[in-house]
C-alpha cells in the first residue's frame, strides 16, 4: 500500500523556512478519535499542569517521556511521523523520541507562549546539536488568530540559538534579537484545521497569543532527536532511545486509547524543565 512520504519540496521548504506544514497529514477519522480520546483521557487530566505566561494567564499542557501503544505513543511512533523527521533532521543516527505535550488552551483562559526556541529550553538539558533535534505538531482542533495559533518568524533558524531568560514560568528570547529578526524576516500565523501538520527545526523562532477565543484549542506536540545527540543534563532517558516504528495503521486500529501511568510524566512540581 502507498504510504505517506515528504516530498523533495517539502523537504526543501523546511530547510529553508525552517517549518513545513503538511495539510490533511492524519485523516478525519484519526483526527476524530485522538480528539475522542484526548479530551476524555482521565490521565492527561491527572497529569496536566498549568504555566503562567507574563500576564499571569494560564496554558495547561501534559507532557511525558515514554510513547506507549495508546492512540497518541502509535501516531508519535507511526512511520509517517518517523521517516518524515528522519527526513528532515541532521544527522544518520536512529531517531528518538523525546517528550510529546498534549496542549490544552482553553477558551478565555489558555494563556500565550512567548517567543522561544525550543532549543532555548533544550540547550539548558546540554543537547549539543539544535540541528538533530525537531518538533511536530498536530492540531487536534482548529488552530486560528482567534484562539492563539502558533506564529514562527520564517527563516530564524539560521540565526542559531539566541539568548533567553525567563518569562513568567517560561523561557523567552530576547525581545531585541527577536525584533531585529522582524527587520527582514516574515511573521507567519500557522492557522491549521484539525489532522494537519506542522513541521519545525528547535531554533525557530515561535509564540503563541492567549486563546481569547470561545472555542478551545488542542494540539499534540511530539519532540523528536537523534540517538547522537546525548543531553548531558536531562534525567529522562528517552531521547537517546532508538523509536520502534509501527504502522500508520495501528492508529485506528488500536483498541487501546488514553495515556498509560508507564508513560513517564513530566509533574511540575518536581521537575524544573519544562520541555
Ligand atoms: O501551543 C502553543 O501555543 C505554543 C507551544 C510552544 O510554543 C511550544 O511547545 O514550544
Amino acid at each position: 500500500m502507498a504510504h505517506f512520504e515528504l516530498t523533495p519540496t517539502q523537504v526543501a521548504a523546511y530547510n529553508r523556512d525552517g517549518y513545513v506544514i503538511v495539510k490533511n497529514f492524519l485523516t478525519t477519522a484519526e483526527v476524530d478519535k485522538l480528539y475522542r480520546i484526548a479530551t476524555g483521557d482521565e490521565a492527561v487530566k491527572k497529569h496536566a499542569f498549568d504555566l503562567n505566561d507574563q500576564t499571569g494567564k494560564k496554558t495547561k499542557l501534559t507532557l511525558w517521556y515514554t510513547p506507549g501503544n495508546d492512540a497518541y505513543g502509535l501516531l508519535t511512533k507511526s512511520r509517517r511521523m518517523v521517516e518524515s523527521v528522519d527526513k528532515l533532521m541532521e544527522g544518520d543516527a536512529a531517531v528518538c523520541h523525546f517528550h510529546s505535550k498534549l496542549m490544552q488552551k482553553e477558551p478565555k483562559v489558555g494563556g500565550a507562549w512567548e517567543w522561544h526556541q525550543d532549543y532555548g529550553y533544550w540547550y539548558k538539558n546540554e543537547f549539543l546539536y539544535p540541528g538533530q533535534m525537531m518538533s511536530v505538531m498536530i492540531a487536534i482542533t482548529e488552530a486560528n488568530k482567534q484562539n492563539g495559533c502558533l506564529q514562527v518568524i520564517k527563516g530564524s533558524h539560521y540565526m542559531g540559538r539566541i539568548e533567553h531568560g525567563f518569562a513568567g514560568e517560561q523561557v523567552g528570547a530576547s525581545q531585541h534579537y527577536v525584533d531585529l529578526a522582524l527587520k527582514t524576516m516574515e511573521l507567519v500565523y500557522v492557522e491549521i484545521q484539525p489532522g494537519d501538520a506542522l513541521f519545525f527545526h528547535s531554533n525557530l523562532l515561535h509564540r503563541s497569543e492567549a486563546n481569547l477565543s470561545d472555542k478551545p484549542r488542542w494540539s499534540l506536540i511530539s519532540c523528536y532527536n537523534r540517538s547522537s545527540n546525548i543531553p548531558y543534563n536531562e534525567p529522562s532517558q528517552s531521547s537517546t532511545v532508538p523509536l520502534t516504528m509501527v504502522p500508520d495503521e495501528a492508529l485506528l486500529e488500536a483498541t487501546t486509547e488514553g495515556l498509560q501511568e508507564t508513560s513517564n510524566f513530566l509533574e511540575k512540581e518536581k521537575d524544573e524543565a519544562l520541555k
